[in-house]
């Protein structure tokens, strides 16, 4: 073993592992509002999280860009011009670029240092963190900004290695792009990446081949430049939109009706259907209140979305596979798109069924199915995460006496309100498994965890405090209501989400997002705070 360097001889107040939305924003609250001593290390070259690997063609947020964006500066809020409708991944970075520049973030974050391991010495009750380079730091506080989708999931398939042309993963793009010009390109993966990925690749690409699995539904997102009034709209009404997305399930700037897709006539939801349709973009889901709780409420969402999907695919062949669907719609998160479906009307476009005919193998020359070989110069593997406990489980994490966060989660990941792991004490995870998280527009979970967790490390050092570390028998409360609020959803029953785990062979099915709703989560959580951190031990 390489003996470790120690770079700062003092234990610092705090570290927090990465610096994307999550981790710029602790930084900001812990230095700056706490004046704390906190470092952010950062394995990637530059600022962004997500938004600095995820650089595919067509990479653009699902959330209106005037909710994705931190609401804690009012005047950041007003400064910051969005362009369109949905943010495109470079102005995303740029804007997290800005936010690290504006509040002076850069000083206090070590980039290019990827952490490979954290270990808690109870004794002196310190967190000390091995970087993969070797060096060594301590804090009494650690934090994990690593985001839920950071870990790459390329799938195990035999022959890849072998493979004569260039492949990537969509989360992990070349910065330099990649010309698909004059390129046969096969794609695997139909999620939200995916269907953002084909439109764009198909206007270059000499041949694309869509490998599909699943059926995926997917709406239209409608994404346009944003125009001179409705900017100057947001910004004069910022206050009531951040209340919305506050007080709403998903933390998005929309509320979902209150009808029941049941309740009104056949004619009346075609036309409200119709309507979000055309509105597009995520809102489609809010168009009842029942669709993710009732199978015949979601049945009508299917129905729409299939005849619509079949309307714009000319070869009825490939509306078939496009509308075989094995889930109620959104029960895997519902993709949005800009001519998905369209551009299988394209002579260069081919969608090939691997369901029924599974890849065998990648030859040096392709990608061979069970009932054919397909000669290709570049594989695209839109092919997700190992979401949600891959970013944590990839750091070998030991907590107190030497027990390790892949012992602990052995069974699938067990946490009190996705903040903390019994057996780890004065270790947060933002975002983890068992808060909405996912499930909810990313930067308003990001902030009530940041600020929850910044309020609590406040509450500890005001009352002279050193220790925070959550009690079994709320962890085990947790899960059990992690897994009621799930099963009061449809969401379980799509079988191959990654919601569940289920996307990376051998990984634990727990369904890991707390489905009860941001607003709701929010609530708990306050009220864990008020009654002096309940459920948690605070020495
Ligand atoms: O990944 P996914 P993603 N052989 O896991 C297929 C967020 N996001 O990167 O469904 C063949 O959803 C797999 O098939 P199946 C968002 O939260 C946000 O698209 O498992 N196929 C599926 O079609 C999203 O949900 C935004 O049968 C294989 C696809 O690959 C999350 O990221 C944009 C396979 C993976 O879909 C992940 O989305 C994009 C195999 N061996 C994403 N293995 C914005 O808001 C996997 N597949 C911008």
């Amino acid at each position: 073993m390489t003996p470790s360097k120690r770079v700062d001889g003092d234990a610092l107040d705090a570290l927090i592992i990465g610096a994307g939305f999550s981790g710029l924003y602790q930084l900001y609250l812990l230095r700056d509002r706490l004046g704390l001593k906190a470092q952010v290390l950062e394995a990637a070259d530059g600022v962004g999280g997500t938004w600095y690997w995820n650089r595919y063609p067509g990479a653009r947020c699902d959330s209106e860009s005037h909710s994705y964006c931190y609401s804690f500066s009012k005047e950041l809020q007003q400064e910051w011009e969005w362009t369109e409708r949905y943010p495109e991944q470079p102005e995303i970075l740029r804007y997290l670029n800005h936010v690290a520049d504006r509040f002076d973030l850069r000083r206090d974050i070590r980039l290019g240092t990827r952490v490979a391991a954290a270990r808690y010495d109870e004794a002196g009750n310190l967190w000390h963190v091995t970087t993969a380079s070797g060096d060594h730091l301590s804090a009494r506080f650690l934090i994990t900004a690593v985001g839920c989708l950071s870990t790459a999931n390329v799938p195990k398939i035999p022959g890849l290695e072998s493979f004569a042309g260039s492949w990537y993963h969509t989360g992990e793009w070349p910065h330099e792009g990649v010309d698909f010009r004059g390129k046969r390109v096969g794609q695997i993966g139909t999620g939200s990446t995916g269907i953002q990925a084909v439109p764009v690749i198909a206007a270059t690409a000499q041949h694309l081949t869509v490998f599909q699995r699943t059926a995926n539904y997917s709406v239209p997102a409608r994404n346009a430049p944003l125009d001179a009034a409705f900017k100057r709209w947001v910004k004069d009404n910022y206050d009531a939109i951040r209340d919305v997305t506050r007080a709403t399930t998903n933390g998005h700037p929309f509320t979902i009706s209150d009808r029941s897709a049941l309740e009104v006539t056949p004619e009346e939801r075609q036309a409200l259907y119709e309507q979000a349709w055309e509105k597009g973009g995520l809102q489609f889901r809010a168009t009842f209140r029942d669709l993710l709780v009732d199978k015949a409420a979601n049945d009508t969402a299917v129905d729409f979305l299939k005849a619509k999907i079949r309307a714009i695919v000319k070869d009825p062949k490939t509306a078939a596979l496009l509308t075989a669907f094995d889930h109620p719609y959104a029960t895997k998160r519902p993709p949005i798109d800009t001519d998905y479906f369209e551009t299988y009307n394209r002579d260069n476009v081919t969608l090939v069924d691997v369901r029924t005919a599974p890849i065998e193998r990648i030859t040096p020359g392709g990608i061979r199915t069970r009932d054919a070989e397909y000669p290709l110069d570049i594989i695209v593997f839109a092919t997700g995460f190992d979401a949600m406990t891959g970013p944590l489980l990839r750091m070998d994490i030991r907590g107190r006496g030497g027990l390790t966060l892949q012992e602990a989660w052995d069974a699938g990941p067990r946490t009190y309100l996705g903040l903390q792991v019994a057996g780890f004490p004065n270790l947060f995870t933002v975002t983890g498994p068992g808060s909405p998280s996912v499930l909810c527009n990313m930067p308003v979970a990001i902030e009530q965890h940041a600020e929850w967790i910044a309020d609590c490390i406040a509450h500890l050092r005001d009352r002279g405090l050193q220790r925070i570390e959550a009690k079994p028998e709320a962890v085990e409360r947790w899960v059990a209501q992690v897994n009621e609020a799930a099963d009061a959803t449809l969401l379980p029953q799509a079988a191959s989400s990654w919601y569940l785990g289920a996307n990376v062979p051998g990984k634990p099915r727990v369904f890991m997002p707390y489905t009860g709703g941001m607003a709701h989560y929010r609530s708990i959580c306050d009220g864990v705070a008020a009654r002096g951190y309940e459920g948690f031990a605070l020495t």
